[in-house]
Order: structure tokens, then C-alpha cells, then sequence
């Protein structure tokens, strides 16, 4: 494999790396929620990893992990095919990603859990926080780079909340893939990851 258009940008020890859902349902072809050309992203995020280690920035990865049942799916009322259903092969992180920091579970307890630092509850609506807030601020990060899978979905709704969270946030784009439900929606994602004020790069 060769990346010869690419290079991970510069980090720096104020710096997050959080690496979204590389998981087999979004990043394999036989995946169940396979978004196209995701395996794509993987040398290009581990690419990003080395250099943020090299830095010594913070990197933290999400794995969505879901219950067998639950309103997320559209076989229980929700939007999306069954896709990372806890302790399942599509559940885990893709095997040529190198994971080397703490995983943030989320949609765990059945709630949708796009953004990384929160769960929703399909029904009620509620939020409630996960763990990675409390990573991030215990590391005094100050940017956050998004990386990962889906950038139409919990890659982008884990930027805009790291927007909310007074980061920096930088989302490059050939480290993601889009879902597309819906025809634009990737085009949709990012006029709206720009004018929540995130650098949405090509690297
Ligand atoms: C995601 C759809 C449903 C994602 C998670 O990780 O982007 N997309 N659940
Ligand atoms: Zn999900």
C-alpha cells in the first residue's frame, strides 16, 4: 500500500488524536454497516497514531457497541442495519489499525451514542457523558484532531462537540468515509463541521 499524497500533519503535546469507530461493520467491505472505501483510512490513520505518540498527544479511540436489540436499529424502530453489536467480529477495531490508548465504548446501555462523549437515548432523547471528556481534561488538551468512521456521523457529531468543549478542532478528510443515508449528506456534514468553526482539512 502507498500514501504517497499524504502526511499526517504536526502534534504537538496539547494535541488529542480521537480515532472514531475503526471497526470491521464500518471498515470492512463484509462489514454491516460498511461505509465505502473505509478500509481505505486505516494507513492513514495509523500514520496520524505515530505521529501523535511521537509527539506525546493524547489518543483515544471509540468503539460503537451496541446491545442485539435496540432502537438505534432499524429492526427496533431506529435508523441504521445491525451493525457492532457488542463481543461480535464487527464490533471489534479493524485488525490493521494500531491501537495503543484508552477505548471509549458508547451506545452501550442501547442508546444512540453518535458523539463520542455522549450517549443518547433513542426514546427519551436524554444524554449523559462518557468517559472521554474526563480523558480529555485530565490531559489538559487544548486541539483535537477527528479521525475515523462515519464523518456524516459520529465523526462529525464527536467534532461538534468538541467544538462545544472550547477545542481547536481539526477534521482531515481522507482519514474518513461518509455513510450518505441520505444523498449530500456528506456535503451537509462538512458545510456544517465549517461553520461550527472546525478546520476541515485534505490531509
Ligand atoms: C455510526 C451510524 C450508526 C458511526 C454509528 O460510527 O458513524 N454510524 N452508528
Ligand atoms: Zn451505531
Amino acid at each position: 500500500m502507498s500514501t504517497p499524497d499524504h502526511h499526517a500533519p504536526t502534534y504537538g503535546p496539547e494535541d488529542a488524536l480521537l480515532v472514531i469507530d475503526v471497526q470491521n461493520d464500518f471498515a470492512d467491505p463484509e462489514g454491516g454497516l460498511y461505509v465505502d472505501g473505509g478500509e481505505q483510512t486505516v494507513p492513514l490513520i495509523n500514520a496520524h497514531i505515530a505521529a501523535a505518540r511521537e509527539a506525546g498527544a493524547t489518543v483515544v479511540y471509540t468503539q460503537d457497541w451496541h446491545p442485539p436489540e435496540t432502537p438505534h436499529f432499524a429492526k427496533d424502530g431506529g435508523d441504521w442495519p445491525v451493525h457492532c453489536v457488542r463481543d461480535t467480529w464487527g464490533a471489534q477495531l479493524h485488525p490493521d489499525l494500531d491501537v495503543d490508548g484508552p477505548i471509549v465504548k458508547k451506545g452501550v446501555d442501547g442508546g444512540d451514542g453518535y458523539s463520542g462523549f455522549s450517549v443518547r437515548d433513542p426514546v427519551s432523547g436524554d444524554e449523559s457523558a462518557t468517559e472521554l471528556g474526563r480523558l480529555l481534561d485530565d490531559t489538559g488538551v487544548r486541539r483535537a484532531v477527528v479521525v475515523g468512521l462515519a464523518g456524516d456521523v459520529c465523526v462529525k457529531a464527536t467534532a461538534l462537540d468538541a467544538v462545544d468543549r472550547d477545542l481547536e478542532v481539526t477534521v482531515p478528510l481522507a482519514t474518513t468515509r461518509f455513510v450518505e443515508l441520505q444523498d449530500g449528506d456528506a456535503d451537509r456534514a462538512i458545510e456544517e463541521l465549517r461553520a461550527a468553526g472546525v478546520q476541515v482539512t485534505d490531509d
